[in-house]
Parts: structure tokens; C-alpha cells; sequence
């Protein structure tokens, strides 16, 4: 089957790519080329060009760790098809907004030279929580990292954090002019956090070269916030082989996604910007918020349902918000625990919010596994779960539904080898677990691991028994034990 490009599908009949060959010029480098940044940023960047009849913002994509999607899209002109899975699902779409994609591991000087040209206009990245190398302890720059070390030491960066502020460096050397860096990821703040990053990475360079960068950034870059959601799971080799059933022509890179897209940025960009408000944005001053609400209650409750489908054999999410009682922990979780302990974004109705998220994950069609939502744990939970616990705790409220959903994970990380869990922490996890596991061992074990809880919350005894009380029903009454409590308890 011939594969995916301009050419091939020239040849044919039927619906062309918004952007024709040629079209598009680079003016964003994107960082973490996976599913999402494919179905979220590259979608919405390629109806702006389209609608706004702009055309120069292309996306150079880098991809971090494994170069399999470069060498996916490469013979494909960066050409990939969207599928959208469930209820008003739009037909099949290819998506032209990508004008080159390389492997940041192979070309990491690449990188720098992308970012310093004076065509790029605004660095975006989608590197997932891990990919910041954050410190736990200090909430800022891992610099114990050893990858992080050997950025820092002059090797062409493999960080991201590395590449980005090495890029600017260059760029403020060629005086490319001002710049502007977005985080698509679900973190708290994600761009003033990740201008912490930077110009931590930066003050960690000798003193000749840290003081000049530091200005030249306080000058010319921007970090504005962003809240981005789209549901987006695996692609699967099934899926593979149903695009090239529908499209006649072998697509290696397609990503699958629900109907829904959101995007809400803050406008502070230091030059110029796609008109990504034609592809359905929202601009607003109050992105924190926006995303203070995602996290904690889409990602939370997803994340719960992730920890809670795998300790009874659910497969999807949407399996698991099926069970009656995992439906209700959820909505009880957020409506109990979260809303009272955030400020919802003006605008937004809380309820109908939780509504919508519930419906979302309860699309069937879209396959999303509990185990990928599940994956790195140590990476979410602290800021999907653990600031309503706090928060709760701080003001006198019990976090019955956050500690359900922590002590779920607890029981996961306990009951998986370290060899299938998927976490960039499953070996020092491992390392500090007991071999007798049950809620007695287990708990004060892993509230031990500085990594994920500070001393407040490992040492509160209110925290401890809500979790000792949720791990010794999934433990000793798995599902039926779980209806009961949920349900009657
Ligand atoms: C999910 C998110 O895998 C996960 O941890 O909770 O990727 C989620 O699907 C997206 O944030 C939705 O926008």
C-alpha cells in the first residue's frame, strides 16, 4: 500500500490537506512530537493558518527520546491523519501543519539551530510531566539530574529544558530577535513554571555566560500559561489498519482522538502568533485557573478511574466509569473534595463542567486504556490528587474521594513488578517497598518517599487512615468491598 504524502494524494480523488504542498513556512519548533502535540497543537495550528490565511507558522517537530515518529512522518512530507472516535465524530482528516519532523536525540543541535533562526517565532512543547526533570524536594530544576549535568557541561543538550534554553542562548548570540515559549502540559502554571526552568538551567551556566542570557531572556521571551485537553490514547496497530482501509494509503503516524479540543492561552506573546482563536482557542487572563480546574478535576478523576479500573480488571476508562460505584467516587471526588478547594475560572459552571468530563470519559468508542492513563503515577499524582488533599486537610475537610484515588495508585505501584511499572520511579519505589505488602507496610512505606510527599502529608495521621481504610477494602474486598463502601459507607 502505497504511504501517505502530497503525491499520493494528488493522485486521487477525494479531499486534499488544508495546506497545500509547499504552503506552509516554519515558524514554530515544537518539542515531544507524540499523539497529543499531533491531535491538539498541530490540529489547532493548522486551522489557524488555514482560516487566517497565514500561512507561517509550519511546525519544525522534534521528537525527545525515541525518534519513531520523525521517522514516521518523514517520508510522509509531515503529512497524519486525525480520527475522531465517538458521538459527533467529524470524518477522517489529514493534517498539514507540520514542515519538518526530526529526532531531537539524533539532532540535538538541530534544536538550537531551529530555535535561533530568526523565522521561529514561538518554541511549543508537549514533553508530558517527566520530560521537565523537576525536583520534587525544591519544585524547581532537578540539576542532580545526570542528563540535566551533562546539558549543563556544554554536550548538545538532550533536555528539554537543555535544548530550549541552549536554543535561546544561540538565538540571543545571532540576535534572531524575541521569542516565545508554550507549555502544552498539565502542570500547574505550566509557563511560568517553565520559565523557572529555563532560567534556573540558565543561572546554573558559568557566571560569563549566565548573566548576559538571564538579561537577554528577562528582555525577550514570554512564557505565557496555557490549559490544553484533548483525550488522545495509543494509537493501536488495529487503528493503523483501519485508516488505510478508509484513506487508501498507509499512514504510520495517525493518532486517534475523542471530538472535543480545548485550548485556553494566555495572550503574552513577545512576537506575533498563529491566530489560533479562528481554530476555536480561547485567549484569557485567567489560565491558571483554567488549569488548576482541568488538573484537578479531569486529570484527577481520570487518574482515579485509571487506579481503580486496574485493581478490578477494567481495561478502558470508560469501562471503568461504568461501574456505578467508580462513577460516583469520581463525581463525589469532585464536587466533595476538589470544588470547594479551587476558584473556578469565570465563567465556568462547575457542575456542568464534571458533567461534561464524566460523559467524556465514558465515550466507548475511543478506547483509552486504564493502564496509559495509569502510567507514571509518581509524575501526576502529586499535582493531580495531592493539592486537593492539602488543601482539604489545611482546612479542616477530610479528602475522603482524593485519598480513595492515592490509595488505589498505592495498591498499584504495591501489587505490579517493577519491571511492567510504567514509571520513571518504579525501581526507587520498588527499592523502598517492604516484601510483606499489605496496608500496614505498604503506606507508611511509600509516604516515605520524599519524592512524591512532603513531610506534612506523610506525617498527618488523618491522611494515613483514610488510606489505610480504602487500601484495606480493595486489598481485602476488591470490587464488591468497593460498591459496598462507595455506595453505603
Ligand atoms: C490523562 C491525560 O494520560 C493521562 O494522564 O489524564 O493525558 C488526559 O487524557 C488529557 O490531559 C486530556 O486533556
Amino acid at each position: 500500500m502505497a504511504r501517505l504524502s502530497y503525491g499520493a494524494l494528488a493522485s486521487r480523488e477525494g479531499s486534499q490537506p488544508l495546506l497545500p504542498a509547499g504552503a506552509v513556512k516554519p515558524g514554530i519548533v515544537h518539542l515531544g512530537l507524540g499523539a497529543f502535540a499531533r491531535a491538539h497543537t498541530a490540529v489547532f495550528t493548522e486551522r489557524a493558518m488555514a482560516a487566517s490565511g497565514d500561512p507561517d507558522w509550519g511546525i519544525i517537530g522534534f521528537t525527545q527520546r525515541s525518534d519513531t515518529v520523525a521517522r514516521q512522518l518523514a517520508p510522509q512530507d509531515g503529512l497524519f491523519t486525525v480520527t475522531e472516535r465517538g458521538r459527533s465524530a467529524a470524518p477522517l482528516r489529514v493534517v498539514s501543519s507540520i514542515s519538518e519532523a526530526l529526532s531531537g536525540r539524533d539532532n540535538p543541535g538541530t534544536v538550537g539551530e531551529r530555535i535561533a533562526s530568526e523565522t521561529t517565532k514561538v518554541v511549543t512543547l508537549t514533553i508530558t510531566e517527566k520530560g521537565y526533570r523537576i525536583d520534587p524536594r525544591t519544585g524547581g530544576l532537578n540539576t542532580a539530574d545526570e542528563d540535566v549535568q551533562s546539558d549543563l557541561a556544554g554536550r548538545p543538550p538532550l533536555t528539554a529544558i537543555g535544548q530550549i534554553t541552549r536554543g535561546l542562548q544561540r538565538r540571543s548570540r545571532a540576535d534572531a530577535g524575541p521569542i516565545t515559549v508554550v507549555s502544552c502540559d498539565n502542570l500547574p502554571s505550566n509557563g511560568e513554571f517553565t520559565r523557572k526552568l529555563v532560567h534556573s538551567f540558565a543561572a546554573e551556566l558559568p557566571s560569563a555566560e549566565s548573566g548576559p542570557l538571564i538579561s537577554w531572556l528577562e528582555a525577550n521571551v514570554t512564557f505565557p500559561n496555557t490549559m490544553v485537553d484533548r483525550m488522545v490514547p495509543a494509537t493501536t496497530a488495529g487503528d493503523l489498519d483501519t485508516v488505510e482501509r478508509e484513506l487508501g494509503l498507509r499512514d504510520e503516524a495517525a493518532v486517534v482522538a475523542e471530538p472535543f479540543r480545548q485550548w485556553v492561552i494566555e495572550d503574552n506573546f513577545a512576537s506575533g502568533r498563529p491566530r489560533w482563536e479562528d481554530a476555536g482557542a480561547i485567549f484569557s487572563t485567567d489560565v491558571a485557573a483554567w488549569e488548576a480546574a482541568k488538573l484537578r478535576l479531569l486529570n484527577a478523576s481520570h487518574s482515579m478511574l485509571a487506579y481503580l479500573g486496574l485493581a478490578s480488571g477494567k481495561t478502558t476508562i470508560s469501562d471503568a466509569v461504568g461501574e456505578d460505584a467508580f462513577l460516583a467516587a469520581c463525581s463525589r471526588m469532585m464536587t466533595e473534595d476538589v470544588i470547594p478547594s479551587i476558584t473556578l475560572p469565570a465563567g465556568l459552571d462547575g457542575e456542568a463542567y464534571c458533567a461534561q468530563v464524566l460523559g467524556r470519559f465514558a465515550n466507548a468508542a475511543l478506547g483509552h486504556t486504564t493502564a496509559k492513563v495509569g502510567s507514571d503515577g509518581s509524575q501526576k499524582i502529586g499535582l493531580r490528587l495531592l493539592s486537593t488533599v492539602r488543601g482539604n486537610l489545611d482546612a479542616g475537610r477530610e479528602p475522603r474521594w482524593a485519598a480513595l484515588a492515592v490509595a488505589a495508585w498505592m495498591r498499584h505501584v504495591a501489587t505490579t513488578p517493577a519491571s511492567r511499572l510504567d514509571d520513571p520511579l518504579a525501581a526507587e519505589l520498588h527499592a523502598i517497598l517492604p516484601s510483606t505488602r499489605t496496608a500496614a507496610t505498604v503506606i507508611p512505606a511509600l509516604l516515605g518517599c520524599p519524592s512524591i510527599f512532603d513531610a506534612d502529608l506523610a506525617d498527618h495521621t488523618g491522611f494515613a487512615e483514610l488510606l489505610t481504610h480504602w487500601y484495606r477494602i480493595i486489598d481485602n474486598h476488591g470490587l464488591d468491598g468497593l460498591r459496598n463502601e462507595i455506595h453505603h459507607g
